[in-house]
């Protein structure tokens, strides 16, 4: 007997943690977007709304291009997929209770701007310009930071991102164990 297994539309991902190096990789431009691409993106989506999470960067999934995936909404309504992101204007500055899903359970306040202007090519490959205030600017601004290789902990002192790396190596050693 044949047993045919259909095929998985879209994947999740693992989500590199902290300190993780591959976290600190610099992401490339997105040279074309094609259908490759828009896998990535779906499955970017999925794991993001699994996590769940209200934004996610490819670097996070260990893919080192300039592409991430945010939806702030509370019922997943909208989602954003920017590819090779620039912000082109910032205004103003608030002050965000954040948190990472590659650094789980810690919540920190970072300081960023309160409204942002971003420019990047959509899904098809149009370039797009867009505002966006609130926590969507915020989410936005984090995971362009992912981009370049950077953390909200990098934020923080050094103290408290010793204690938070020293911390989650520790529960990670212990998850191993049991596992
Ligand atoms: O899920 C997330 N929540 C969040 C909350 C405040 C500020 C930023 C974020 S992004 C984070 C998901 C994540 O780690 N993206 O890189
Ligand atoms: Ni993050």
């Amino acid at each position: 007997m044949v047993l045919r297994v259909a095929p998985e539309i879209m994947a999740k991902l693992k989500i590199l943690e902290f300190p993780d190096p591959r976290l600190r990789k610099k992401a490339v431009p997105v040279e074309s977007v094609n259908d490759e691409l828009r896998t990535l993106i779906g499955d970017m989506f999925e794991t993001m709304y699994d996590a769940p999470g209200i934004g996610l960067a490819a670097t996070q999934v260990d893919v080192h291009k300039r592409l991430l995936v945010a939806d702030v909404s509370p019922d997943k309504s909208e989602p954003h997929a920017l590819i090779n992101p620039v912000i082109v204007e910032k205004d103003g500055v608030t002050v965000t209770d954040e948190g990472c899903l590659s650094v789980p359970g810690y919540y920190e306040e970072v300081e960023r701007a309160e409204q942002i202007r971003v420019r990047f090519l959509d899904r098809d490959g149009e370039e797009r310009e867009m505002e966006a205030t609130g926590l969507l600017a915020v989410c936005i601004q984090h995971e362009m930071d992912h981009l370049e290789g950077k953390l909200f902990v990098d934020y923080l002192s050094e103290a408290k991102r010793q204690r938070i790396r020293k911390k989650l190596e520790k529960e990670r050693r212990h998850t191993a164990v049991v596992m």
